[in-house]
């Protein structure tokens, strides 16, 4: 029932895989003798950190409660601290159980001038229902959702604000769309299409610019608990295989190997599958896979334990760094 299908369960051994190699932020060119080679920004975790912390601070954020809604003004705020435009896409959509969502993506636009572009996104929201947790009295308790949904959000804030200080050379997108959590829980009986990430649907139908394209997309999920593991998703390598490669061979080179795992994950039906269906941008999507759980996520997955207390900056700085690393060589 769950959209991860495990289907793949071949293991390649893995090889070499752990080798740290420097990497050149920190060397000066000279100034005058080579073409300007752009500086290489570095990602702070504890900034990462402190964004994770203060969206948690809220409450759960779920779509039509006061928490959200102060969340959402904060978001907003903060990246119109960065960004060059931030556009406001407000709507309303549909649950799977006939629920109107009060919802609202938030668009960062850096050089808005650029035609070559990057997309990076992550949701804002947390979900309703902690149906994975162990207590059955808390399965309908909304969620803090540290690390499903606010780490990648986090890491995308502090992208923003070293941007925001040094420009790369092509222009960049971050979004962070709403209402990706509010799918099905596991005890309902209803239709389960299409009813997880409503934000980044409308979005894909609805761009914040008509003819809105970017090169590539990236989105972060779950990309902040303690030894946490990134897998290549099924639908990444479908539709952005060569992205995946990119992205993963740069985290290798950046010494991070050990946690982007040349190995397959399951199939996640998550904002980039609409992006990549409705919108045609090849979008991959880190998220942290671990087949020793019986869903195939972080342990603490939709359960009341997905607070601050399993993030860990390190997992920020791994998945921070390899991006900043990405979108600066572009
Ligand atoms: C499931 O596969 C159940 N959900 C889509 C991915 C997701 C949920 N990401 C965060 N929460
Ligand atoms: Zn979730």
């Amino acid at each position: 029932m769950y959209r991860i299908s495990v289907a793949l369960s071949i293991l390649f051994i893995m090889t070499s895989c752990g080798g740290a190699v420097e990497n050149d932020r920190n060397s000066r060119a000279g100034e005058d003798e080579r073409a300007p080679a752009v500086q290489i920004p570095a990602f702070n975790a504890d900034s990462a950190y402190y964004f994770v912390g203060r969206q948690v601070a809220f409450g759960p954020r779920v779509p039509n409660t006061e928490a959200h809604r102060q969340a959402g003004l904060w978001l907003t705020e903060t990246m119109e601290r960065f960004a060059d435009t931030v556009y406001l896409q407000k709507t309303r959509v549909r649950a799977y159980d006939g629920t109107t969502l009060n919802i609202k993506n938030i668009i960062g636009v850096f050089r808005p001038e650029q035609r070559r572009r990057i997309l990076l996104c992550a949701h804002w929201d947390s979900r309703p229902y902690a149906d994975y947790d162990p207590d059955p009295e808390k399965h309908y308790t909304p969620i803090d959702g540290a690390n499903d949904g606010a780490s990648g959000v986090g890491v995308l804030l502090e992208v923003a604000r070293l941007i925001s200080k040094n420009q790369p050379g092509i222009g960049v997108d971050i979004i962070f769309f709403d209402a990706e959590d509010y799918g099905n829980h596991r005890f309902s009986d209803r239709p389960e299409q299409d009813n997880w990430a409503l934000g980044s649907q409308h979005w894909a139908r609805n761009p914040h610019r008509m003819d809105y394209y970017a090169r590539f997309g990236i989105l972060l999920d779950m990309v902040g608990a303690a030894d946490a593991t990134f897998k290549r998703e099924g639908y990444s390598m479908l539709y952005a295989p060569n992205v995946v490669r990119r992205v993963w061979d740069t985290a290798h080179r950046l010494g991070y190997g050990h946690m982007f795992l040349n190995r397959e994950g399951g199939y996640v039906t998550d904002d980039h599958y609409y992006i990549n269906t409705i919108r045609n941008i090849p979008t991959i999507n880190i998220i942290h896979q671990d087949n020793t759980t019986p869903h195939g996520f972080f342990p603490e997955w939709h359960t009341t334990g997905d607070t601050m207390d399993v993030i860990d900056p390190f997992t920020l700085k791994a998945v921070g760094e390899t991006v900043v690393q990405v979108v600066y060589e572009e």
